[in-house]
């Protein structure tokens, strides 16, 4: 069986690179925002993935979006974080992958995101792919053609 390091970046696929989901940190949709923030600042995330009670994507929540929510003219408006939920203010308009889609398309999108959320046909959350491991692959094709 080959191994990653063995394959060219057009054979690696997303599932070769992406985090699966029991190592991937999210939240769920009825979630008070409060438990989103405490999630996303433990975790040290930016923004995290947002599934539904069957594990199914819905969205991304992110830091900046809950800030942006409880912000009011003076003060932040601390008791919006237990009175809102995640549903009411996630993002709902998601890119996604599916596992058997080309390192090339996890490259391509993740240019403009610093991750994709990878499910299935079914909508199953499966994980995430990330910059990080993107560019991962690419650095290593680099210096393995420079040794060739
Ligand atoms: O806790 C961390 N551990 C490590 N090893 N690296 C971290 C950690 N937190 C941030 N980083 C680094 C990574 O290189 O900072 C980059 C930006 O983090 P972000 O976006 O703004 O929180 C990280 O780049 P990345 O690995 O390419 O990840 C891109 C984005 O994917 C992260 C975060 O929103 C999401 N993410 C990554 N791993 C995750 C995750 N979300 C949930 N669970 C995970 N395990």
């Amino acid at each position: 069986m080959s191994t990653i390091q063995d394959k060219q970046l057009t054979d690696i696929t997303v599932e070769d690179i992406m985090i699966s989901s029991e190592k991937v940190a999210h939240v769920q949709l009825n979630n008070p925002l409060e438990h989103a923030l405490l999630v996303l600042v433990k975790s040290g995330y930016s923004a995290v993935p947002v599934l539904d009670t069957s594990y199914k994507l819905v969205g991304t929540i992110g830091k900046t979006m809950i800030l942006n929510e409880i912000l009011g003219i003076e003060r932040f408006e601390i008791e919006k974080l237990s009175e809102k939920r995640v549903y009411e203010i996630m993002d709902k308009e998601v890119p996604r992958l599916s596992k058997e889609d080309q390192f090339m398309d996890g490259l391509k999108m993740t240019i403009n995101y610093p991750f994709v959320c990878v499910a299935d046909e079914k909508g199953y959350f499966d994980g995430i792919l990330t910059r990080r491991a993107i560019l991962k692959q690419i650095n290593r094709d680099y210096y393995q053609n420079k040794a060739k």
